[in-house]
């Protein structure tokens, strides 16, 4: 009990720094106009782990542009092993895989993009999968802002989404700026306000689990800590999990359907201090 308790304070802590730092600028405006529809439904496959500050920097973009995406979790061996696939990896050596094509050494986040039907389209390095993620499903002028801030470096990006009244554009500009590098300083600070080591490597090394495919959605929003601690328990428990975006008024949840001896359980829970301790034991029993 004790132990939840430091983790829900942590996991507050490092919310609100990774926001204040890394996010919050961005989070809640919307990354497409209110009429932008998409011409495909996005298919996307993200391979990540959840200390890792480049994996928050996507999932980040991921709640921004409120796009859903099926979670691999490829947590690591031991702090030193990187780049390593063992035994006790369950989607590292899928990711392994279409690293191959590519001829680079393995590294997260790995974004798989197969909208539309086409050939997969295999993205890796943080900053080139945020540039295809407002590219095609961001609205195009503030894909444009991102892109010239990703492309100067400095974080200037000059034309801004217009459909973002006030003051708001200024958030825009500063999230933009902070698009260049320094949002990544937050998402640092996410990892290091749930310090790996003194509260059980959050997220980092993997836990033994189950090789079952229970099906499991989490609404959440990057930002909110309930989200983290239940994202943490998937990604140690190596259990693969559609991830939808939503804002944070809504209120996370998750539902786990798993079918043994042919009879399936459904279980829903919405995510708070009271229930989540049950869902996360939920998990563990898979
Ligand atoms: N420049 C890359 C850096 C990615 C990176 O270094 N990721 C680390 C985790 S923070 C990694 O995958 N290390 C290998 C491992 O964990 O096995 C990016 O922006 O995506």
């Amino acid at each position: 009990m004790l132990h939840f308790e430091m983790s829900s304070v942590s996991a507050r802590i490092a919310t609100g720094a990774q926001q204040r730092f890394g996010g919050s600028v961005y989070t809640n405006l919307p990354g497409r106009a209110p009429d932008q529809q998409l011409t495909n439904e996005p298919v996307l496959t993200l391979y990540d782990y959840e200390a890792s500050p480049y994996c928050r920097r996507v999932r980040q973009c991921l709640s921004d542009l409120q796009l859903t995406a099926r979670v691999r979790p490829c947590p690591r061996s031991t702090l030193l092993s990187e780049g390593e696939v063992n035994a006790k990896h369950r989607f590292r050596g899928e990711a392994a895989g279409h690293y191959e094509s590519l001829g680079l050494p393995l590294r997260f986040p790995l974004l798989v993009d197969q909208t539309g039907g086409g050939e997969a389209r295999i993205i890796p390095e943080s900053k080139a999968i945020l540039r295809h993620l407002w590219r095609e499903y961001g609205h195009p002028e503030a894909a444009a802002a991102v892109e010239a801030s990703l492309a100067s470096g400095d974080g200037r990006g000059e034309r801004l989404a217009p459909w973002i009244p006030g003051s708001r554009t200024t958030r825009l500009r500063n999230a933009v700026h902070l698009l260049a590098d320094a949002d990544l300083l937050g998402h640092m600070l996410g990892t290091v306000l749930r310090p790996v080591g003194v509260f059980l490597a959050p997220g980092v090394l993997p836990a033994s689990s189950s090789q079952g495919e229970p099906e499991i959605h989490l609404w959440g929003h990057e930002a909110c800590p309930w989200s983290r601690l239940l994202r943490e328990a998937l990604c140690r428990l190596q259990l693969p999990y559609t991830l939808h975006s939503q804002g944070l008024e809504e209120g996370p949840r998750i539902t786990i359907r798993t079918v043994e001896d042919m009879v399936a359980s459904n279980l829903s829970f919405p995510l708070n201090r009271a229930t989540l301790p049950a869902a996360i034991t939920h998990l563990k029993g898979i």
